[in-house]
């Protein structure tokens, strides 16, 4: 069994959020805990299919977004949410919506030039090459979190570890 919360993941494009998410999925389901990802694939092409990636759009995603987590979590689900959410301010009211301790933020933490190194998608070439507007950390801000619960710094931990440090947060704490 568990105690229903979100993992809210934060971090650069290519920081590693989605991989992250999906392995904490497969992990927590053999270990009988219900959980599901929210990310861009799910979200942004549905749900949110109207919104762009100004400030203003960006605050709304993560609004809406939010909402959802706590519809899950109120069914007693563990919420994973791999979105970049670069807004200190936007992610302070994701918390918000969530009683003390559901709310875990995690911090996927790698720097921006090796993310640009990995660049898996070319995002960051066409962001250079002036194609992408507003791309966070070449042309739009990112604001990493102040205080996290968890920090993964994907640049120095394998994808194994990196998920064994977040499962042994949740048991630490008795989430599960
Ligand atoms: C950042 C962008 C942009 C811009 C498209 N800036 O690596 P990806 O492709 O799969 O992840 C990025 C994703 C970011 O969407 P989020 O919903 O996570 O952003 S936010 O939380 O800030 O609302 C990237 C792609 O969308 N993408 N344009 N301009 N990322």
């Amino acid at each position: 069994g568990h105690r229903s919360c979100v993992l809210w993941l934060t971090g650069y494009s290519g920081s590693g959020k989605s991989t992250l998410a999906f392995e904490l999925e497969r992990r927590l389901f053999d270990l009988n805990c219900r959980s599901y990802v929210l990310d861009g694939d799910n979200i942004r092409h549905g749900l949110n299919r109207n919104l762009g990636f100004s400030a203003e759009d960006r605050k709304e995603n993560i609004r809406r977004i939010s909402e959802v987590a706590k519809l899950f979590t109120d069914a007693g689900h563990i919420v994973i949410t791999a979105f970049i959410s670069p807004y200190r301010e936007d992610r302070r009211l994701a918390r918000s919506l969530f009683a003390e301790g559901d709310f875990i933020e995690v911090y996927v933490k790698c720097p921006v030039d090796e993310c640009e190194k990995r660049d898996p998608k070319g995002l960051y070439k066409k962001a250079r090459a002036g194609e992408i507007r507003d791309f966070t950390g070449i042309s739009a801000p990112y604001e990493p979190p102040v205080r996290p619960e968890i920090t993964i710094e994907t640049d120095k931990l394998t994808p194994d570890e990196s998920v064994e440090r977040v499962l042994r947060y949740m048991q630490a704490n008795r989430y599960m």
